[in-house]
This record gives C-alpha cells, sequence and structure tokens, in this order.
C-alpha cells in the first residue's frame, strides 16, 4: 500500500500475541485495504502457512469483522467455507497460502500456531518504504535479509525480493 513498511516475522505466536508484537513496533498487524494489497502481501511476504492479518471479529457484532486500523472492511478474501467460527470461538483471522488463493480463515486468537505474521506501519507520503524480513526456512542458522527501498508515487504495492 502506498506508504507503506511491511516486516514479517516468523516466531511462532498466537494472533493476540503477534498484534501486541507489531504495536510494540509502533506498527500493527497488517491492514489489507485491497486485494491487490492482499494479493501482494500474499505473494512476497507470506511463507507456506500463510500470516496473520490485522482482522477480527467485533466484540458488540459477531457477524461483523474489523481491522485494526478501524477502518471498515470493505471487501472480504474469504477461503471456501469460511468463516465457519470452529467451537464459537475462531474471532481472529489469518490469510492462507498460494494454495489456498491468499484467501482468508478464521482462528482462535490466543492459540499459538506455526503462521508468521506481518506488521505494517504508516510511512511518509507520496512514498512506498519497504522492509520486509526474509527467513530462510531450511537454514540451519536463520538468516534475514532486511531490504528498505523508498520509491516515490507508486500507487500500488511493490516489493524488493532477494530472490
Ligand atoms: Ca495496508
Ligand atoms: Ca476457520
Amino acid at each position: 500500500m502506498q506508504g507503506s513498511c511491511y516486516k514479517l516475522f516468523t516466531k511462532a505466536k498466537s494472533w493476540n500475541s503477534a498484534k501486541s508484537a507489531c504495536e510494540a513496533l509502533g506498527a500493527k498487524l497488517v491492514v489489507l485495504n485491497s486485494l491487490a494489497e492482499n494479493q501482494a502481501v500474499g505473494e512476497k511476504i507470506t511463507g507456506g502457512q500463510g500470516t496473520y492479518i490485522g482482522l477480527y471479529r467485533s466484540p458488540k457484532d459477531k457477524s461483523r469483522w474489523l481491522w485494526l486500523d478501524q477502518s471498515r472492511a470493505t471487501h472480504t478474501h474469504w477461503d471456501s467455507g469460511e468463516p465457519n467460527n470452529v467451537g464459537g470461538s475462531e474471532d481472529c483471522v489469518h490469510m492462507r497460502s498460494k494454495s489456498s488463493g491468499y484467501e482468508w480463515n478464521d482462528l482462535p486468537c490466543n492459540n499459538v500456531y506455526h503462521v508468521p505474521y506481518v506488521c505494517e506501519t504508516s510511512g511518509k507520503s507520496g512514498s512506498v518504504i519497504l522492509y520486509i524480513a526474509f527467513v530462510q526456512p531450511k537454514a540451519r542458522a536463520k538468516r534475514s535479509q532486511h531490504i528498505s527501498t523508498t520509491y516515490p508515487n507508486i500507487a500500488a504495492p511493490t516489493f524488493a525480493s532477494s530472490g
């Protein structure tokens, strides 16, 4: 998203813990304002387990979903059969991997899954700042690479990659 900064974290946490970890960095769990952003985050950041996203069930109206930046959920991208609210406790959301078309699934907020999460912050207006940490899943020693690039006047999300 224009003017946003993203970072991927791969430590296993609950959705609630991931939310807090992003907030501790002055960021939020990623808010997917458009399908273009959904696709870009999925393609360029998300690994095989998908990623937590900053969407949760409204405590006041269980049929509504809210983004962590208080914006309305104007589009949804649910996987088939989702949200199924198993056990009546699936109040938080994760994006599934490429094989599921980066579609969404509701899951419990407090359970710890091996799902990465992406934090997003707003950057300077008129620029896109990318800050992505890649962790090679098969490397014995965790190897991460940070990329920070500014692109002026780009409307759609753009990502740099180590390849
Ligand atoms: Ca966003
Ligand atoms: Ca579900």
